[in-house]
């Protein structure tokens, strides 16, 4: 069946405003704990990380920013900042959100801001400080630190001074924000940590991102949840409390796979969007939220996979763009089980891969992104201008 002009015009306005950021590290060599498979065409400085980011915004026209990971991009910490923001503003993009990183450095082995010595919690706010400085150097909004902080087997640490000391930490944090800026506080349920994670669900982040303050927000990565959780009923409440900050997009099958949006449960994905777009539709209001990709991939090609993310994303929030929202109402109202249902799938099912490839012309971009980076010719550059560096990393990794 083909779409109403109503629709249509829905999946425009949306495209219109809708901007994905993408994560700089997915364009650098990553692999698993077992192992590194290197793509000649990755990118190894953020230059390089930079310049694919570009070409992805450049043929899919919604790409304008680019996650940054403090350690592994700004090398010399404040100082790589501004450089940063400047390259990023000459290739056409924009440093977005600055993650902090205290997970890495052997300090960090019993954790960050609640780890028991007292030299590594201030260390690790110290670290902290400096990203929100960082990203006020880069022009960014958004810090969003995730942490690691927990314990592997029970009796190890006292969960209860872990929080205080967590509540402690990002209200310091939240102290020197500058006042367009926000702390996005990130939750994963496992993973370095196996007994017990410090931020471990949505309940925690909510708690801590309020005690913090008011610019502090949750942040959803979609791959931090167990298996069956409802994350858009975390979403929709998140939503009501002005508490959603923004997302970490990706898929997952097992844990926290890292896998392409949309590969395994794009139905889940979908719903999600659907809540963002019945809160804008019932409130009259743009929901203020960031979507940020969160994925690295060790087998595809890192650039391509990206365009393909992006598409998958547009297409996701396409069909929830176009959900009947006033007969949904009704239909709920009337407890029409199977005529709700009905509703919400008919948008699902819609087909809106024309009318996006109609937004794209409009736009004066090309109706399908993925074929016409191919045949530009970058990655074939890349791969030629990158290979005698791949080739020297790879002999002694
Ligand atoms: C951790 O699994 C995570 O989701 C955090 O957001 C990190 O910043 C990111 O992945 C990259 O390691
Ligand atoms: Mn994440």
């Amino acid at each position: 069946m083909s779409l109403t002009n109503r629709q249509e015009e829905a999946i425009f306005r949306t495209l219109d405003t809708f901007q994905i950021e993408l994560p700089s590290w997915a364009f650098a060599n990553t692999g698993t704990r077992f192992g590194k498979f290197l793509d000649p065409s990755a990118a190894s400085n953020i230059e390089e990380k930079l310049a694919d980011a570009a070409q992805v915004n450049r043929f899919t026209g919604c790409c304008p920013s680019v996650a940054v990971h403090v350690l592994w991009d700004f090398p010399d910490g404040v100082a790589s900042a501004a450089p940063a923001a400047q390259k990023a503003r000459d290739l056409g993009v924009r440093i977005g959100s600055v993650s902090p990183n205290v997970f890495q450095d052997q300090d960090y082995k019993y954790g960050s801001l609640a780890n028991p010595q007292a030299a590594i919690r201030t260390r690790s706010l110290d670290h902290i400080l400096d990203s929100i400085e960082m990203a006020r150097a880069a022009g960014s909004r958004d810090i969003t630190p995730w942490f690691t902080d927990g314990s592997n087997y029970p009796g190890t640490a006292n969960m209860r001074q872990h929080k205080r000391w967590f509540e402690e930490g990002l209200r310091a944090a939240h102290a020197t924000l500058a006042p367009d800026q926000r702390l996005l506080i990130e939750y994963k349920p496992f993973e370095p940590t196996f007994y017990h994670t410090d931020i471990a669900d949505w309940g925690m982040a909510l708690q801590l991102a309020k005690s913090a303050g008011p610019q502090a927000k949750v942040l959803v990565d979609t791959g931090h949840h167990y298996q069956t959780q409802n994350i858009e009923q975390i979403v929709a409440w998140l939503l009501d409390d002005g508490m959603l900050g923004g997302f970490h997009l990706n898929d997952r099958r097992f844990a926290d796979d890292d896998l392409t949006l949309g590969s395994i449960d794009p139905y889940q994905i979908f719903r999600i969007f659907h809540e963002i777009c019945l809160y804008q539709f019932e409130t009259g209001s743009p929901a203020d939220i960031a979507f940020m990709v969160d994925q690295s991939h060790n087998l595809k090609p890192k650039a391509e996979e990206m365009i393909q993310t992006v598409m998958r994303a547009q297409m996701l929030f396409a069909k929830a763009a176009i959900v009947d929202h006033a007969t949904l109402a009704a239909e709920q109202s009337k407890c029409n089980l199977i005529d709700a249902e009905e509703c919400l799938q008919s948008a699902f099912q819609s087909d809106v891969r024309p009318v996006i490839e109609e937004w794209r012309r409009s736009k004066g971009l090309a109706a399908n992104p993925l074929a016409a980076f191919r045949e530009s010719g970058y990655l074939k550059r890349v791969i030629e201008e990158r290979a005698g560096r791949a080739q020297a990393v790879s002999s002694y990794a």
